[in-house]
């Protein structure tokens, strides 16, 4: 009896897991729905999104990374000047509030993965070594998602669109 019910736990565990977003912890820090896209051959850069909740009495700050794969892992900012889309790096790293959280998103906050070595494919799991202030270097598995990918659903805009999508 007691074996059964153990397998039935197992197995929903099993089936629960993929719809869980993944999730890293890094001391008070928990980093969620890291993504990125798949970049065609030869594509210098790629991106990198993702949630970090702080449940820190402390601020701490994400600033930058590493990858076996790229040169570089930069945290950079986009935002529109004069109707021009722009972004720059933040050399200061990007400030994670005690309590808050924070989301890197297309068109927002994002990893920017210089200098690739090898393109990213779409279904791959690529790790970058966060670093951030305090919790240190952090491994995070980024989810590699198609080239036209607008993130893990149900995130709004990406979701909805392929819902309205009649054929
Ligand atoms: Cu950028």
């Amino acid at each position: 009896m007691r074996s059964i019910f153990a397998a039935a736990a197992l197995i929903s565990i099993c089936l629960a897991a993929p719809a869980l977003a993944q999730e890293t912890k890094a001391g008070d820090l928990v980093i969620s729905q890291p993504w990125s896209r798949a970049t065609p051959k030869g594509a210098p850069v790629g991106g990198g999104w993702l949630v970090i909740h702080n449940n820190g009495s402390t601020p701490d700050t994400l600033l930058g990374g590493a990858a076996d794969f790229a040169k570089d892992v930069q945290v950079h900012e986009m935002s529109m000047d004069n109707g021009v889309m722009k972004m720059r790096q933040l050399e200061k790293g990007l400030v994670i509030p005690a309590g808050g959280t924070v989301e890197l998103k297309p068109g927002g906050y994002h990893l920017m993965i210089l200098g690739l070595k090898r393109p990213l494919t779409q279904g791959e799991t690529a790790r970058i070594d966060l670093n951030f202030e305090h919790a240190g270097k952090t491994p995070v598995d980024f989810k590699v998602g198609g080239i036209g990918d607008k993130g893990p659903a149900p995130m709004g805009a990406a979701g909805m669109m392929k819902m309205d999508d009649k054929k």
